[in-house]
């Protein structure tokens, strides 16, 4: 049995990280088939309910109102509109639906209550429900947990000591407030970052060591590597190797042996064996569907091809709704092939 530990150091992260890449990804393969052995695969629809016009600058994000990007503004989507969405995601097999904002922190009021009413919707198709809202007041995160919230995404995104070179408007300690608090109103946290940024191999094993610190362990840790975005500060950056992906998600699974860990966005530009490869050395998630928030990512097809022949298949939800389970089709798991 694995153990989990909470007291890694970044020298001992930055030992197994660096590991000859086929030690390393024995070692995370072996923590992977001990706590995730049935072949998994969890599938998660993203969709941006509020694009666009947002006040902090985080440098990779093609959101933020600071950078010119071809990211257009655009109001709240309405609660029908998103259920619609949500709901041709589970059709398509996709168990986990994650609604996210481009907003700073959580404003109570209209928007909020509109963000309540499409948490309760997505739970009520049988989804698990995720949103990525920004900062969290304790009463906003007690309200969301009423409304039935699974997990809340808020990530770390880089080391405690890079955070500054990527991202002025809030600080490090802004966000691990907001965890607590997500933590305390007993939504699952969902947390990770990016690599890409320019930031050193010591950084990346330092926000590792943030999140392997958090206690419990984040439930799920999204790996993104950074899409770079013409109009931000970082699209110059040169693109993320596959074996540092590799290194990144099997140092992750290690840490944090029993977390879904999910390789997130950059896909699109990553080949179909080095994901295999991120695959076999511990993701055991993706984001499913054409487009991340206002990015590409790969398609249903494209990616249904890569489950089957990895010889995969996709997660059942863990949280199961009374709607679910008078809705769900007997064999849902059998990813729906395209007419
Ligand atoms: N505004 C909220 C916040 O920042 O917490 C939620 C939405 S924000 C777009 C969610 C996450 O997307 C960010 O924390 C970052 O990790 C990721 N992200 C944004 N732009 C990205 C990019 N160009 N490449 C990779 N990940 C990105
Ligand atoms: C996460 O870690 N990655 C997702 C999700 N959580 C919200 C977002 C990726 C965004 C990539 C850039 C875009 O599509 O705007
Ligand atoms: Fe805003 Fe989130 Fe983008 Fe930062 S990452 S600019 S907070 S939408």
């Amino acid at each position: 049995m694995a153990s989990l530990r909470h007291d890694w150091q970044v020298s001992e992260i930055r030992a197994i990280h660096d590991l000859p890449l086929f030690e390393l990804i024995d070692r995370a393969r072996a923590v992977h088939l001990e706590e995730h052995p049935k072949r998994e695969v969890q599938l998660c629809t993203l969709l941006s309910v509020k694009t666009g016009g947002c006040p902090e600058d985080c440098s990779y994000c093609p959101q933020s109102s600071h950078y010119q990007t071809t990211v257009k503004s655009a109001a709240m989507l309405q609660v029908e509109d998103v259920l619609e969405a949500a709901s041709r995601a589970r059709d398509a097999g996709s168990t986990r639906f994650c609604m996210g904002a481009a907003w700073r922190s959580v404003k109570d009021g209209r928007a909020f209550d509109r963000v309540l009413s499409m948490v309760k919707g997505v739970k009520a198709l049988g989804l698990e429900a995720c949103v990525t809202l920004g900062m969290l007041e304790e009463h906003q995160a007690q309200a969301l947990k009423e409304a039935g919230l699974d997990a809340y995404n808020h990530n770390l995104d880089t080391g405690p000591g890079y955070y500054k070179s990527i991202i002025t408007t809030r600080s490090y300690e802004d966000r691990l407030v907001t965890l607590r608090r997500v933590r305390r109103a007993g939504i699952t946290v969902c947390s990770g970052g990016i690599i890409g940024l320019g930031e050193s191999v010591d950084d990346r094993c330092a926000m590792l060591r943030e999140l392997s610190s958090l206690t419990p362990h984040p439930e799920s840790v999204p790996i993104n590597a950074l899409v770079r975005v013409p109009g931000t500060p970082l699209e110059e950056l040169p693109p993320v190797g596959p074996t540092e992906l590799v290194r990144m998600i099997a140092t992750a699974r290690i840490l944090m042996p029993k977390s879904q860990v999910r390789l997130s966005a950059g896909r699109a530009e990553l080949s179909q064996e080095a994901q295999l490869l991120c695959l076999y050395a511990g993701a055991n998630s993706i984001f499913y569907g054409e487009e991340l928030l206002t990015t590409p990512n790969p398609g249903e097809d494209t990616d249904r091809a890569l489950i089957e022949q990895a010889g995969l298949t996709a997660q059942a939800p863990s949280v199961q709704s009374p709607a679910q389970a008078a809705t769900q089709p007997p064999a849902l798991r059998e990813l729906p092939t395209q007419p």
